[in-house]
């Protein structure tokens, strides 16, 4: 598509994490020759930051070696005029040319808004930027540099904004005005449109080694307007996190939203006593809701969303939701939850999505998404998905790993599974 070569930036860190040399090298020389930042073509803000920004970066402080910093740098440095709107919050859906360094946003993507999970999911890879670079203009507005334009604030004042902003019951809508920094509408969501702000903030506490305090209270309150609006049972017995809409609940989840088990496990490890139990069983009975979306297809593969509501329990309820495009949410949860519980069902449910892969994915060339994921005879959709290679191929194998691969005292992974280190105070040496 128009994000040329992203398979292949998306990859390198999955293909040295598996010690495949041979095609790691082909794809590190891909970077260094073919990966012309002016010719690129144009590409949405998010998916720059979190397939290109974040591969390079993982890649970088994985292997040391320098190109892919300084082809991050670059990119992030073409980023910035993304930031100049009157909030400084970028718009939805803005396009980035790296050819003319200019970003906009096609009117349709969101109707001039900008969208929770795109401006809430820089806050990692940028505050890396500045670190590597000792610019803080990535994370902060830089200090009147002389001569030159006026830099547009960083990351750090997308929090500000949002700190400011009322939240309806605490939670907050997917839609925000980068021109008067209010909410457009009011759709809740954890899964699409809303779902890695939530968690950006609880991986920015983590990645600072537990200073950036502002992040954490932010997450936390989030989650507890979530559990109490949010969070249902289904009368089946079936915990799940609805979506919102003005105040009336669609009772929803889509495949995105599966990977809050991981989240809410991760958060839980690191809260006090009652609420870890509390977070602890709630990040399971997602999972497992999310386990039954699969097993109760016929590929034994989850659809793009499920439901409950009119009898129907963890089941599409519409054909334009039956398919499945090789997503990795759910191993994600998995592979959180093996390495914080040691539960073996974790990884006997990871062996059956490996299985249903192979039985149902695989094409000559590569993998690919279904089309329908209730008929043991699929169609292919002739399309791999980058984030196949980033995501859910890294995320099955960690599950198989030892725990002290990645280990999650030292890295978290972005939301497209790039592993960046975890900021301890001797991390310099
Ligand atoms: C990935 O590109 C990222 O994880 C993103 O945050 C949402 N999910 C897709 C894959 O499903």
């Amino acid at each position: 598509g128009g994000l040329r070569g992203a398979t292949v930036i998306d990859a390198l860190d999955t293909l040295y994490i598996m010690e495949l040399e041979e095609e790691f090298q082909e794809a590190k020389e891909w970077v260094e020759k073919s990966f012309d930042l002016n010719v690129n073509g144009e590409a949405s803000l998010f998916e720059v930051n979190i397939r290109y920004i974040g591969g390079l970066l993982a890649t970088y402080y994985l292997t040391g070696e320098e190109v892919f910093k300084s082809k991050a740098l670059e990119l992030g440095e073409k980023l910035l005029p993304a930031f100049n709107t009157p909030t400084g919050i970028p718009r939805g859906g803005s396009l980035f040319s790296p050819c003319s360094g200019m970003s906009w946003s096609w009117g349709w993507a969101s109707a001039g808004s900008s969208i929770l999970a795109e401006f809430g999911t820089l806050h990692l890879e940028f505050l890396h930027l500045s670190e590597l670079s000792g610019n803080p203009v990535f994370a902060e507005k830089a200090s009147n540099p002389q001569p030159g334009p006026l830099h547009p604030p960083g990351v750090m004042n997308i929090r500000r904004v949002l700190n400011r902003v009322e939240k309806p019951q605490g939670l907050y809508p997917n839609f925000l005005s980068p021109v008067t920094g209010s909410w457009v509408q009011h759709h809740v969501s954890i899964g699409g449109l809303g779902d890695s702000f939530y968690e950006y903030l609880i991986k920015s506490w983590l990645m600072s080694d537990k200073k950036d305090s502002e992040a954490k209270k932010m997450y936390d309150d989030a989650l507890e307007a979530i559990e109490k609006h949010l969070v249902k049972k289904s009368a089946g017995g079936l915990t799940y996190i609805a979506e919102w809409r003005g105040g009336i609940l669609d009772h929803k989840m889509g495949h995105l939203a599966c990977f809050s088990g991981g989240m809410i496990a991760l958060g839980a490890e690191h809260a006090a006593e009652e609420r870890r139990q509390r977070h602890m069983e709630l990040a399971a009975e997602i999972t497992s809701t999310c386990h039954e979306s699969y097993t109760r297809s016929d590929t034994k593969l989850g659809p793009e969303a499920f439901r409950f509501d009119a009898g129907s329990e963890a089941t599409a309820t519409r054909l334009s939701e039956r398919y499945y495009i090789l997503r990795p949410e759910v191993v994600e949860s998995y592979m959180y939850l093996w390495r914080l519980t040691h539960d073996p069902k974790y990884r006997h449910w990871g062996w059956e999505v490996v299985q249903a892969l192979e039985k149902h994915c695989r094409v000559e060339a590569g993998f690919s998404g279904i089309r329908d994921v209730y008929t043991t005879t699929p169609t292919h959709d002739n399309m791999q998905q980058s984030f196949f290679l980033a995501e859910t191929l890294k995320y099955l194998y960690l599950l198989f790993c030892e725990d002290d691969v990645l280990s999650l005292e030292d890295w978290v992974f972005n939301t497209e599974a790039h592993p960046l280190p975890i900021n301890h105070t001797d991390f310099k040496a």
